[in-house]
């Protein structure tokens, strides 16, 4: 099996992103999965088209895309991904898309096609903190997992794709303000490595969960 992991570049002022951070750690093979890993612009519109190309180089059988939500304590696999772009700050080349749609014409939603609840139970067993979470947002992340899915639906059928938010970066909340959540790189590339072995070993479906939401 072969996983392609992207990973976004710092946006918002930050001088890191701890899901680019994360991901350029992962080994090379995982639950003998081969791991390949692409860059993510984060500008609307050109990180679907670097996303597109590195799907047409490596032919993935799984493509997991993992960004950085911060304020969130936990890691949240994201369940749905929406046919909306609503951006609260400009992206790293000026654009704001308000109220856009991604793919003119595209469903409202899809949802994902990783076992989400598998991977946060397996998170949690291991001491990771991780809830699935049912809104990826309306900025590039959200873009980036409706993008993934709807090449799925319609170009790729037998890859299956999904998203990932992972918290700020310790180093990050040291310059943030008193009380702003935070994880260590290690503890993502922890979490991050479960999660892939959960799509190797869960290939159809999911588990039913009960670990709620973020609406908990
Ligand atoms: N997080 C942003 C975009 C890039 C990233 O890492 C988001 O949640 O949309």
């Amino acid at each position: 099996m072969k996983i392609l992991v992207t990973g976004f570049q710092p946006f918002g002022g930050e001088c890191m992103n701890p899901a680019l951070e994360a991901v350029r750690r992962l080994p090379d093979t995982i639950a003998g999965a081969q791991i390949v890993k692409a860059e993510l612009p984060v500008v609307f519109g050109r990180d679907g088209e670097v996303l597109r190309a590195a799907v047409a180089e490596q032919r993935p059988d799984v493509c997991l895309c993992i960004g950085q939500a911060g304020g969130r304590t936990h890691i949240t696999p994201e369940f749905v991904g929406i046919n909306y772009a609503h951006a609260r700050i400009p992206d790293n080349d000026g654009n704001q898309p308000i109220a856009q749609p991604i793919v003119k014409g595209g469903p409202d939603a899809y949802f994902t096609l990783l076992p989400v609840h598998a991977t946060v139970d397996r998170m949690r067993a291991a001491g990771v903190p991780a809830v699935v979470s049912y809104t990826a947002g309306t900025y590039c992340c959200n873009e980036m997992l409706y993008t993934v899915l709807h090449l799925c639906a319609t170009e790729y059928p037998e890859m299956r794709g999904g998203f990932i938010h992972v918290p700020y970066a310790t180093e990050q909340a040291a310059r943030l303000g008193d009380g702003t959540p935070s994880m260590s790189i290690d503890m993502m590339v922890q979490g991050l490595t479960l999660a892939i072995e959960a799509c190797v070993e869960v290939e159809h479906g999911d588990i039913v969960g009960t670990a709620g939401g973020t609406e908990q």
